[in-house]
């Protein structure tokens, strides 16, 4: 059915390489789409109804257009691909060449110039559909490394959208990234979106460090500053900040336990088991047939357990399906002969007439199959060589309601990072994954049940609906935002208001003080000081302001009572009941800023016009005054004597102004700081400023992160102007009095 909106109308618009849909024609000719059950469609399809979304994607058949149509009550927008497009965007440069690389060269990519050309122009395609059918405003969700140029492209044509991206695989270490030929290009389009989305707090780091060391942007935390227009030369200017940060993908895990506790597919899971030969182990292996997954070192180790006598086939089954994937793809072709040669080997080595070794699957199973299979299974081997997450090990915990069955899984699968009650394996060393799989074999039910419980708490938790709001949440904080304080903001303050040691910290500009033109003339709005007090007077509270101001100057625009801790210049200067300001610099730091000085007053002295400002944690080189080409030599010189002499310095350009810092430090040091100083159990944050992301990020669970004003952020929650946050301090010194009474 075609859809009757006209374009330019989806305020939430999804792009993936494939609609979550499968073509089917009947023997009539009539087309039907069968909607494909992935994780995504079931995290997004409640939004994208609510929200009037469309998803943009390949239908997956070649050479065909189609006109968008709806499914399921989704919009659905096609985008064409060729045989030709397929061959060299998708099996080529995605598949070949992107996918090994990122996978940390498991199997060696491939590097063609004309593969990159198809990536570009199938890119574009993608943009250019998603750019047609985005309302003004609009939201629009990138997804994965097959369209990884397309938020740039996206932001040229359509300034006025806010762009997210979310990385499904890994993120590689830069030595090996930095292979790639076209490796700053890629990085050039990421940061085209507001928000950058990874599995592993790992691949953020190394998409940030890839990003300073190639293109030389300053980074802080999770915050990366990116010159606009002009400046993109880097001749400073301004800047336009995107968050690069892990938000950990998951399952729809209700859906999984709602499957697995009906009658018929715990008959099922029964059944399997007994055309098994009831073994007294069964073990299971489910993944796509990708030498990313370590389907060859899985059954390397449980062949050589079965030669030592460790295990017996009498006792112990495998079941391994490998789904079908990529079969046109040469390097995919050369595995299935590889496993399946390694599969015959071992059953014909150690299969008895009634017992088989490994029971081998390559096709695709139903979701309910999968379940049986789940539920049949006591231990679960997830032996990926590197995955960005593993989805795989989610489903099984999910499945196990039973609360038994053992995972065994690699510290190199994202799942890695939060299953940590599962056996974690290193699957490059056989012997430490025999004597794993022996540990799950052997391991007493008491045990069994105890890891099977935090890791069902863990998947229960971050859900893949919680996954994708946070994500989303981080991108546009949610819709409209209300004036006053909203309901669930209000539930958060009286949960915190109970705390043991309470931390309100507090930015000052464009939090408690409106922004104004000059920064000298900033105040803190009318009822603010009262608030503070307030605050102040009662036992267990303390507050701080933490600013990105040098300490002196917040002292003069807030005026602070005695009482109040403060932090400045983002945290590296501290004052914490103390009469003077004290500097968070190491002895060596100092040393560092001794030399930095001496050279730069050398420089300084010796040419004309150049003029040194000094700063808590570094100095900088004007030279606004100088010609442009002395300002050039002293720039030039400053970068090669200090380069030398202090490899480590941070340096940031900025127009006629060359800063040198001996320490980075963030508001997110200044929170860790000012936490353990107070020994607070529970913290109140508020910041409107992307500076102020860093702290957000270093909120734990209980915590209360506010965001003032419009913007991409990682606090939960948000109000309009400095007004409203008065008022949420009044309200939080209430609550609190009214439980001390
Ligand atoms: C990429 C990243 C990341 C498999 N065989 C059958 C079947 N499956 C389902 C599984 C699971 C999914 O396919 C596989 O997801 P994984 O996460 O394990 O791996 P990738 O396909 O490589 O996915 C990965 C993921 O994106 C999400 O961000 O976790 O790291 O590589 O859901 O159950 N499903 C059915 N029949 C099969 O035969 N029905």
């Amino acid at each position: 059915m075609p859809v009757d909106a006209p374009v330019g109308t989806y305020t939430l618009v999804v792009v993936s390489n494939r609609l979550p849909v499968d073509y089917e024609e009947g023997a009539d000719g009539a087309v039907t789409w069968r909607t494909s059950p992935g994780g995504l469609v079931t995290a997004l399809e409640p939004l994208m109804r609510s929200s009037h979304g469309a998803w943009v994607g390949w239908p997956g058949v070649a050479d065909r257009d189609f006109a968008p149509f709806e499914n399921d009550g989704i919009s659905l927008v096609p985008v064409r691909l060729n045989e030709e497009d397929i061959e060299d965007y998708y099996e080529g440069f995605s598949n070949d060449t992107l996918w090994p690389l990122y996978h940390d060269v498991i199997a060696p990519p491939s590097f063609h110039r004309e593969t990159w050309d198809a990536y570009v122009s199938v890119n574009r395609r993608f943009a250019a559909a998603a750019a047609a059918v985005a309302a003004p405003g609009a939201t629009v969700w990138v997804h994965d490394y097959q369209l990884q140029l397309v938020p740039r492209m996206l932001r040229e044509a359509r300034p006025d959208l806010i762009i997210g991206f979310f990385n499904h695989i890994p993120f590689p270490s830069y030595g090996i990234y930095a292979q790639l030929p076209w490796r700053k290009q890629i990085l050039h389009g990421l940061l085209g979106a507001d928000v950058i989305g990874f599995q592993r707090q790992e691949d953020a780091g190394n998409f940030s460090r890839a990003v300073r060391r190639l293109h030389g942007y300053p980074t802080r935390g999770v915050v990366i500053d990116v010159p606009t227009g002009e400046a993109s030369t880097g001749q400073g200017g301004d800047t336009r900040r995107v968050i690069a940060k892990h938000f950990p993908i998951s399952i729809d895990a209700a859906a999984y336990e709602e499957l697995a506790r009906r009658p018929e597919i715990q008959a099922r899971a029964r059944q399997i088991r007994e055309d098994l030969g009831n073994p007294k182990t069964l073990m299971l292996g489910v993944d796509r047939l990708d030498y990313t997954k370590g389907i060859g070192h899985r059954i390397k180790a449980f062949g050589e357990l079965l030669a030592d006598g460790r295990l017996s086939v009498e006792d112990v089954t495998l079941v391994q399906v490998a789904s079908p994937s990529r079969e046109r793809v040469s390097t995919y072709m050369a595995l299935r002969d590889e496993i399946e040669l390694a599969v015959g080997r071992l059953n014909g080595d150690f299969s008895t007439i009634s017992h088989t070794a490994i029971s081998y699957h390559h096709h695709s199973y139903p979701r309910e199959e999968m379940v049986a299979m789940y539920l049949a299974a006591d231990v679960m081997l997830v032996t990926a060589l590197r995955d960005g997450m593993n989805l795989v090990a989610k489903e099984y915990v999910a499945v196990r309601f039973d609360v038994d069955g053992v995972l065994v899984l690699s510290e190199f699968a994202g799942a890695a990072d939060e299953l940590k009650q599962a056996i974690l394996i290193n699957p490059h060393d056989i012997d430490g994954t025999k004597d794993a799989i022996v540990r799950a074999v052997e391991m007493p039910k008491r045990e069994r049940t105890r890891r099977m419980r935090a890791l069902r708490r863990k998947v229960a938790e971050n859900d893949v609906a919680a996954w994708s709001a946070s994500f989303l949440r981080a991108l546009t904080g949610g819709a409209a935002v209300p004036a006053g304080i909203p309901d669930d903001l209000d539930q958060a303050l009286q949960s915190i208001a109970g705390a043991e040691n309470l931390l309100i910290a507090l930015d000052f500009d464009g939090t408690l003080a409106p922004h104004v033109d000059h920064p000298e003339d900033a105040r803190a709005i009318a009822g603010t000081r009262e608030a503070v007090q307030a605050l102040l007077d009662l036992p267990g509270v303390r507050v701080a302001f933490v600013s990105g101001r040098a300490l002196v100057s917040l002292q003069q625009v807030a005026q602070p009572q005695s009482a109040v801790l403060l932090t400045g210049s983002h945290g590296i200067e501290v004052q914490l009941d103390t009469p003077e300001i004290e500097l968070n610099l190491l002895s060596t730091e100092l040393e560092q800023l001794d030399t930095l000085a001496r050279v730069l007053e050398t420089i300084s002295g010796s040419i004309a016009g150049t003029t040194i400002e000094r700063k808590p944690a570094g100095l900088a080189l004007h030279t606004r005054l100088a010609t442009e080409k002395d300002g050039q030599t002293a720039q030039r010189q400053a970068r090669d004597q200090l380069g030398d002499q202090l490899p480590g310095l941070t340096i940031r350009e900025g127009k006629n102004v060359l800063e040198f810092s001996v320490r980075s430090s963030t508001k997110g040091d200044a929170l860790t700081q000012l936490r353990e100083y107070t020994g607070a159990d529970r913290v109140f944050y508020a910041g409107d400023d992307v500076t102020d992301e860093d702290a957000f990020a270093g909120l734990d669970e209980g915590d209360v992160g506010l965001k003032i004003g419009q913007g991409a952020t990682l606090a939960g929650y948000r109000v309009r102007s400095p007004q409203e946050v008065t008022q949420v301090l009044v309200r939080i010194a209430a609550l609190r009095s009214g439980r001390a009474l």
